[in-house]
């Protein structure tokens, strides 16, 4: 079917083809990406964005002795495609398939591990010194989107960057986007490409007329030279870039061969730090994209001819969905409610909000570390920031939540959707380690909704309670229960006890209450009797209510999506140990000490024992065998893997 793509195995076969054939190569490469996407669900715009530019990459340098540097990485399909994986692709993101980004462990060509954004140019950077401390002689070449220029961390590699003054080349995609439109400053600076035209125009305008006024115009023409570098500093984008001590070269059009090869090949020469401006267009070559660059950034599956998204509309309300209504509704109320965004105004569920109050609600781009000093700010001022960042991003900012925000008890609610396993994207991306990195900072209320109904009442308490409160919820679809019309404030640090059982109490912890309910029910019909506690805290826990059910019982069992590690579950059994309630036995379910793969919800749910079932069969074998023979099998990681 594809008379190109179906011949390379390799970037050395791509190498064969003449300049001339690359065109066509790159339209099949587009057809094979949409066709899998459509089925599979991907980052569709961006990868379409930049197809002509990594063919060029991969026809001009030599990788993997090259090093090639993918920022983010869910751009890199053309490069899976052109290095080695094309069979494998119809598995992308699918369990057990070839992962959605770059993965060391997946393919040599993938030089580093990658699916957050803003590192290429660090890890580039020390690639760059690895490859001089060991006397090598290879190109290393960092791809970096305007969106992902905007985060810090990417700056401060072009800090040093700029400072070792070494061979290292970055490649900025820009293509005006992050996954909305790019926000800030260094967008309408880069943006000004049109006015570098503008000024070339001006310039050879302002040349002939001074060379035409006898007698004065040559030496005029010296001084305008003299002038010239701070004028194009001041409308020409490069300069930025040309300060920090790169060499800038750009813009140039990112969808032509001829320009991207003959750019490559000048610049392959250079032994200095270069940045290569490339203007792309996110989604190319597929209509419904090009229209709508951010339904289709990271996309479910789709009708391929229409571009009309496969979606279930029986399912209830996503948690994204109930946040950002009732965020809306309450911010009519509060006028001190604002709501700050990191570049996720969509994901995040904030768009309405931003529509009604563009005033209170911030993008701040990729820059989680800011948006959370950024909320500390108006919250010392008396506003009450809500942070809408998720879970994985969130671990970014671990030292300004600490320090910025718990440290002086500032009122910031963090909405960290994503909490647990996110599905497809894998370990980048699954939000399992947000309880325990939280949990151990003084001042704050950490919390998980059973459903999407308590989610409702914990935004309110979250700020109501004047401290600082995380509130994890997961991805996608609600329980379905009926919404209340108007949010309560919880009693800060109290349980639910949602069932009786004499035999075992199972203490579950948000997305984990309702297959707990499920699994209770099950073992019921085995004779065993389980209470089912709603923990809705983690942080303060009920001690109250530990208390209390090791006065009826003395085995426990905690369910959590979330690593074991410093979890919930070590949480309640602090709790026991403090309150020195030694009888009691406990079993931990949780995610192990590993990084959980990519797969859907339901497949990992299975896998690791957060299902229903699982939960039921864990209990059941703790209850049977005691406490010792189901942890050894937990730490073989046996019990996960049932
Ligand atoms: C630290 C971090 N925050 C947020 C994200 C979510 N995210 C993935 S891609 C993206 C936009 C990146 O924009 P850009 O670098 O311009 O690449 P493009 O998709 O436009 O090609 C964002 C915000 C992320 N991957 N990492």
């Amino acid at each position: 079917m594809y008379k190109y793509l179906n011949e390379i195995n390799s970037p050395a076969d791509l190498k064969i083809l003449a300049p001339e054939e690359l065109p066509a190569l790159a339209e099949e490469i587009r057809d094979r990406i949409i066709r899998t996407v459509s089925e599979n669900g991907g980052h569709l715009s961006s990868s379409l964005g930049v197809i002509e530019m990594t063919i060029a990459l991969h026809y001009v340098f030599d990788a993997p002795r090259d090093r090639i540097v993918w920022d983010v990485g869910h751009q890199a399909y053309a490069h899976k495609l052109l290095t080695g994986r094309r069979e494998a692709f119809q598995t992308l993101r699918q369990h057990g398939g070839i992962s959605g980004f770059p993965n060391r462990e997946e393919s040599p060509y993938d030089t580093f591990t990658v699916g957050h954004s803003s590192t290429s140019i660090s890890a580039a950077l020390g690639m760059v010194e690895a490859r001089d401390l060991k006397g090598e002689d290879h190109k290393v070449i960092a791809v970096i989107g305007d969106g992902s220029m905007t985060a810090g961390l990417a700056f401060e590699g072009l800090n040093q960057g700029g400072h070792l003054d070494k061979d290292l080349i970055i490649v900025l995609n820009d293509n005006e986007m992050s996954i909305a439109p790019n926000v800030g400053a260094l967008s309408s600076y880069l943006s000004r490409h049109m006015t570098g035209d503008f000024y070339v125009s001006i310039q050879k305008i302002v040349e002939n007329v001074l060379r035409n006024i006898p007698g004065v115009g040559e030496s005029m023409l010296k001084v305008a030279k003299r002038l010239e570098d701070s004028l194009k500093g001041l409308i020409v984008p490069g300069m930025l870039f040309e300060e920090l001590g790169f060499n800038y070269v750009g813009p140039i059009k990112g969808h032509r061969f001829d320009r991207l090869l003959q750019t490559f090949e000048n610049v392959k020469k250079l032994r200095k730090p270069v940045l290569i401006h490339v203007a792309t267009q996110k989604g190319k070559g597929y209509r419904p994209a090009e229209e709508n660059p951010s339904v289709f950034h990271g996309v479910g599956p789709f009708e391929r001819t229409t571009g009309k998204l496969v979606k279930n509309d029986e399912a209830p309300p996503a948690y994204t969905e109930v946040f950002g209504k009732l965020l809306t509704r309450l911010a009519f109320e509060d006028e001190k409610i604002v709501a700050v965004s990191a570049a996720m105004p969509g994901g995040t569920g904030l768009e309405h909000f931003a529509e009604k109050f563009p005033d209170r609600f911030y993008d701040v781009g990729i820059a989680e570390q800011h948006g959370i000093t950024f909320c500390a700010g108006l919250a010392a001022e008396g506003f009450k920031p809500v942070a809408a960042i998720y879970s994985t991003f969130l671990q970014r900012a671990y030292d300004q939540i600490l320090h910025d925000v718990c440290l002086p008890d500032l009122p910031v609610a963090f909405a960290m959707d994503r909490g647990g396993l996110v599905g497809d994207d894998g370990p980048t991306h699954h939000g399992c380690f947000d309880i325990s990195y939280l949990r151990h900072i003084p001042n704050i209320i950490v919390m998980s909704p059973k459903d999407e109904n308590e989610l409702q009442h914990m935004i309110k308490t979250a700020l109501d309670c004047r401290h600082p409160a995380a509130i994890r919820y997961p991805r996608g679809a609600g329980e379905g229960v009926e919404l209340a019309p108007y949010p309560r404030t919880l009693r800060i640090g109290e349980a639910e006890r949602l069932s009786l059982g004499e035999h075992v109490a199972v203490f579950a912890l948000g997305q984990m209450v309702t297959p707990a309910l499920r699994a209770a029910r099950l073992l019921k019909k085995g004779g065993i009797h389980a209470s089912v506690v709603n923990a809705r805290f983690v942080k303060p826990l009920d001690v109250g209510m530990i208390r209390e059910l090791a006065a009826e019982t003395d085995r426990f069992v905690t369910v959590e999506e979330n690593v074991l590690m410093g979890g919930f579950g070590s949480a309640v059994m602090e709790a026991l140990e403090q309150e020195g309630l030694h009888h009691v036995r406990v079993h931990r379910i949780g995610l192990p000490d590993t990084f959980i793969e990519h797969g859907s919800q339901a497949i990992l749910r299975g896998k690791y024992g957060l299902d229903d079932g699982g939960i039921a069969r864990t209990v059941e074998e703790f209850l049977r065998h005691g406490r010792r023979q189901v942890r050894s099998r937990t730490v073989h990681g046996k019990a996960a893997n049932r």
